[in-house]
C-alpha cells in the first residue's frame, strides 16, 4: 500500500492525470480507504507541489498540472467520499473583482483550495461587489476570496468588502485578499481578514483562517 500511495503522489507531482485517475481506482480496487488514498497520497502529493511551487522550484503551468491531476483522483473519490461523509476542509468562494479580468492567479487559488480539501466556489471575474453578496447568502461560505491585479480595480475589495458590511454578512466570512498589487498593509487598511502572495500560501492561510 506504501508504494501505491507513493506512486500516484508521484504521478500527482508530475502532473499525470490519467495516471492518477487509474491509480486511485487501483488503490480502491486493493482494498485502500477513500480516505486515506485522499490524506496520505493525493494532499500529501498536493502539499509537496505547494511546498515547491513556494521555494520556486515549481512553475505556474506545473502546478496547473499538478492541480487538474488532483481534479481527476478527487473525482474517483468523490463520490465515495460522500458516501463516507468525510467533512470538507471548509467551504470558499472566490473571485476576481469588478473591472479585472485577470483569472490566471484565481484560477490557480481555486484548484490549490480544492486539492487542499476546501469547496472552492469560483465566481469568475469582473465581479460586482453585489455578485459576491449574492454569492455568500446563496452559498454560505466560511471563506471569500477576492483577486486583483490592477491598482485601478484593488479599491473594489474595499467596495466589496464595504457591500459585505452594508447586507449584514460581514462577520459571517473571513475574507482573504490577493494579488499581484495587493500586500498585507492593504489587506489590513481595507478590513479583508488576510493577505496571501500565492497559491500555496493561500491555503495554509485558509487553514489558518479556519482554525
Ligand atoms: C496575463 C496578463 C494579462 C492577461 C490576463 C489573462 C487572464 N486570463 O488572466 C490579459 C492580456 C487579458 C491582460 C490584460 C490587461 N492587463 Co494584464 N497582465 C498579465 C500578466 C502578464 C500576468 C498576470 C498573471 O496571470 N500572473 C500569473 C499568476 C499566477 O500570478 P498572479 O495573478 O499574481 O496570482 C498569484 C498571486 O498574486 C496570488 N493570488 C492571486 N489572486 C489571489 C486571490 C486570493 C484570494 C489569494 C489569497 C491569492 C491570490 O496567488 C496567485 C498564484 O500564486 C501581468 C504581469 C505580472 N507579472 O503580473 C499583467 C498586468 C497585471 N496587466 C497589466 C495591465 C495594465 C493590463 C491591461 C490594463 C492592459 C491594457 N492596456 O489593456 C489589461 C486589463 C484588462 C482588465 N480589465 O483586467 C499590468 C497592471 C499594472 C497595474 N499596476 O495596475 C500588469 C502588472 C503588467 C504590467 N507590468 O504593466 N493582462
Amino acid at each position: 500500500m506504501a508504494d501505491m500511495v507513493q506512486r500516484i503522489a508521484k504521478k500527482l507531482y508530475h502532473g499525470d492525470i490519467e495516471a492518477v485517475a487509474e491509480l486511485v481506482q487501483d488503490a480502491l480496487d486493493a482494498g485502500m480507504a477513500p480516505s486515506e488514498v485522499l490524506s496520505d497520497a493525493l494532499l500529501a502529493g498536493m502539499d509537496e507541489v505547494g511546498r515547491d511551487f513556494k521555494a520556486g522550484v515549481l512553475f505556474v503551468p506545473e502546478v496547473m498540472f499538478s492541480a487538474r491531476a488532483m481534479k481527476a483522483g478527487m473525482a474517483v473519490l468523490r463520490p465515495l467520499l460522500a458516501e463516507s461523509d468525510i467533512a470538507s476542509a471548509g467551504k470558499c468562494v472566490l473571485g476576481t473583482v469588478k473591472g479585472d479580468l485577470h483569472d490566471i492567479g484565481k484560477n490557480l487559488v481555486t484548484m490549490m483550495l480544492d486539492g487542499g480539501g476546501f469547496e472552492a466556489i469560483d465566481l469568475g471575474i469582473d465581479l460586482d461587489p453585489s455578485t459576491f453578496v449574492d454569492a455568500v447568502r446563496e452559498h454560505k461560505p466560511d471563506l471569500v476570496g477576492m483577486s486583483a491585479l490592477l491598482t485601478t480595480t484593488m479599491v473594489q475589495m474595499k467596495a466589496t468588502i464595504e457591500a459585505l458590511e452594508e447586507a449584514g454578512l460581514r462577520d459571517s466570512v473571513k475574507i482573504m485578499i490577493g494579488g499581484a498589487p495587493v500586500t498585507a498593509a492593504f489587506a489590513e487598511q481595507i478590513g479583508a481578514d488576510a493577505y496571501a502572495p500565492d497559491a500555496a500560501t493561500a491555503v495554509d492561510l485558509a487553514r489558518e483562517l479556519m482554525a
